[in-house]
């Protein structure tokens, strides 16, 4: 109740930031992409995790203003980057749910001068579950905007293959857990992984690893032929200063 209603001042306040993770191709490990990740330091209760705060305005519905800022701050930053590197933005169900959230796409992009193209908003399965028909529609509208849609923390949610059929996402994100369990040689998480990149290369998508934490599974996740890889490996999400820094150096 009390993080509730200091969330609700954290962005008039200033409190928010967002973090930056890079996202690097599997083979040259150049970086691709960031992925823009919000970050809440509470001038009451110090640094609140995402974990905890973003349940709490996903309920209240505060994500749909919170998420508004964090989009438009991501290509902000992102139109200061090389115009080959992308940026990924989390957009919760409540979100992607809002009748004017398409605008807000169309609005962010225009106001921060990013190529469509340079966006890609990240969802998960939750969005179909409470209107599946509208959440396909609003998809198609940013879609046809020339944005891409990934798939995240795929295989851990609702997974349905229909979603896959009747959506054409981008990028299938693969749940760390599946990293960890190829890493430990679980015949399970390795044939799933192969069978997400087999489905993903013929369905026309690309495929994440996420949470590549070792060499050990990076090694996996190459000859699984996942395309990029996220994690600790290759960097923690960062302050916009030291995105920039590192892309300067990756030049
Ligand atoms: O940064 P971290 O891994 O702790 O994030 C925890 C969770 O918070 C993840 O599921 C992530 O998708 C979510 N999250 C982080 N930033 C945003 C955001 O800007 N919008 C939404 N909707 N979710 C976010
Ligand atoms: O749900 P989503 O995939 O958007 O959440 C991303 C979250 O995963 C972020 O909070 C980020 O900090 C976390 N993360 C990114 N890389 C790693 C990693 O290598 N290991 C672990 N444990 N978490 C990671
Ligand atoms: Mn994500
Ligand atoms: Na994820």
């Amino acid at each position: 109740r009390k993080l509730e209603f200091a969330l609700r001042h954290a962005l008039e306040r200033d409190e928010l930031t967002l973090a930056f993770q890079p996202v690097v191709h599997a083979e040259t490990e150049q970086v691709m992409s960031f992925e823009a990740l919000l970050r809440w330091n509470s001038a009451e209760f110090g640094p609140i995790s995402p974990a905890k705060f973003i349940p709490i305005a996903e309920d209240t519905r505060l994500i749909v203003p919170i998420g508004e800022w964090a989009l438009r701050r991501a290509c902000e930053e992102a139109a200061r980057w090389p115009s080959n590197i992308r940026i990924a933005v989390n957009v919760s169900a409540e979100q992607m749910l809002d009748a004017s959230f398409a605008s807000t796409v169309v609005s962010a992009l225009a106001s921060s001068g990013l190529a469509a193209e340079r966006l890609e908003l990240e969802v998960t399965e939750s969005i179909f579950l409470r209107d599946g028909g509208a959440a396909q529609n609003t998809l198609q509208q940013i879609q046809s905007l020339g944005c891409g849609i990934a798939l995240d923390d795929f295989g851990t949610g609702y997974s349905s293959l229909g979603y896959l059929r009747n959506n054409r996402f981008t990028t299938i994100k693969i749940d760390r857990s599946f990293v960890q369990g190829a890493a430990k040689d679980s015949p399970e998480s390795l044939a799933i992984i192969r069978a997400v990149v087999a489905m993903a290369d013929a369905l026309d998508m690309t495929t994440t690893a996420e949470g590549v934490e070792s060499e050990r599974e990076l090694d996996r996740i190459r000859q699984l032929g996942c395309t990029k890889i996220q994690g600790f490996l290759f960097g923690r999400p960062m302050g916009a200063i030291e995105a920039a820094a590192l892309l300067a150096r990756d030049a």
